[in-house]
């Protein structure tokens, strides 16, 4: 059977540019390859590289499944589960870490930037999160792997590694493709649009989240920033913040930007925002409130049990293939 991995860090509220780059993507993948089985789980195991307080963790942990559900994830087609509830991503990430190099972590953009921001001590797990990553993906032999932009680097290194252990000890693992939207895949801050929209960045304005009410939403779109120009026009490099606002149209309503400009041809920032607050507000309305229905709800509980089921079948197996493989305990 063909796999799709992939995973969310609970490490803050869920915001418009994960929801646009990532689960809604998970959400169409569903419906577009009926022949795929679908592992997406929280990674809570990742959260942990920089410390989290336990109490935010638990709350972040549980927000984030009951996010998944209410943005479109359907659990009869999708296998959702808490990744420290499967230890075999732990098991496996240890293996891999003893078929990686120092160097080839090094030289990774996300640890350079993240070790840059820890004010206290970087630990060892943000240096080895890659081979964390790499372990998610490659014990389910998954063929392809929804992500964003930001991400298509760890995903290269995931194929290093699995060549690297199938040239050594015959095929084992299935070497993986990212999947990254044509469109979302990097929404930027709203206030400073050359850099990511973040869950982590310390400026509230720059973003939207998810549970964000009507007024909050109207107000950060409108404003965000752009330029003295004032036309709609997508111009990634000299204008990206209306660039950016305009790839927030486009992902939720399925426009192209040509559509976008034309529509607002002749017509000012001011329109364009308004019209904007609202797509915004209609798209993410519907998933507020399934998103309350579910947060403490049973079928949330026993969504999350069926997905650790299920995924510990196939990990399981597949841990105890690689020991055997590499040589590890008795035949
Ligand atoms: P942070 O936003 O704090 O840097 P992160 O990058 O670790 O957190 P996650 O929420 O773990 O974000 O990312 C989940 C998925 O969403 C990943 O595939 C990531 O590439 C994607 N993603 C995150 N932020 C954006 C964004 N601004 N635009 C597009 N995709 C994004
Ligand atoms: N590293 C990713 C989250 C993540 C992931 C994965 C994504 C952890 N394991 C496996 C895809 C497949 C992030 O920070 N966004």
């Amino acid at each position: 059977m063909k796999r799709i991995v992939s995973g969310i860090q609970p490490t803050g509220s869920i915001n418009i540019g994960t929801y646009l780059g990532s689960l809604k993507n998970f959400v169409k993948l569903q419906d577009q390859l009926p022949d795929h089985e679908f592992y997406i789980f929280i990674a809570d195991l990742h959260a942990i590289t920089v410390p989290k307080e336990k109490q935010f963790l638990r709350q972040k942990i549980k927000e984030l499944a009951a996010i998944y559900i209410a943005c479109g994830l359907d659990p009869k087609r999708v296998n959702l589960f808490i990744q420290s509830e499967v230890p075999a991503h732990s098991q496996m990430a240890y293996l891999l870490q003893c078929h990686s190099y120092m160097g080839e972590l090094e030289r990774m953009t996300q640890f350079k930037d993240k070790s840059k921001k820890q004010e206290k001590g970087v630990t060892v797990g943000l240096f080895s999160y890659p081979t964390l990553m790499a372990g998610d993906i490659l014990l389910y032999d998954a063929e392809y792997v929804p992500v964003g932009q930001d991400q298509k680097q760890h995903l290269e290194l995931t194929r290093d590694i699995a060549n690297r252990v199938n040239n050594r000890y015959g095929d084992f693992f299935t070497v993986p493709e990212p999947l990254i939207a044509e469109v979302g895949a990097k929404i930027m801050s709203l206030t400073e649009p050359t850099s990511k929209m973040s869950k982590s960045d310390t400026n509230i304005k720059s973003r939207i989240e998810l549970l964000d009410p009507e007024n909050i939403i109207k107000k950060r779109i409108n404003s965000a920033m752009t330029d003295s120009l004032g036309t709609i026009k997508f111009d990634q490099e000299a204008r990206p913040g209306i660039s950016n606002l305009i790839t927030i149209y486009s992902s939720i309503t399925g426009k192209t930007y040509e559509e976008i400009e034309n529509i607002y041809d002749g017509k000012g920032y001011k329109e364009f925002k308004e019209d904007l607050g609202e797509i915004v507000y209609q798209e993410l309305k519907p998933i507020q409130d399934r998103y309350n229905e579910l947060l403490n709800s049973k079928e949330l509980t026993e969504i999350l049990d069926n997905g650790r089921e299920n995924a510990s079948k196939i990990a399981y197996k597949k841990i105890m293939k690689f020991n055997n493989k590499i040589g590890l305990g008795r035949k």
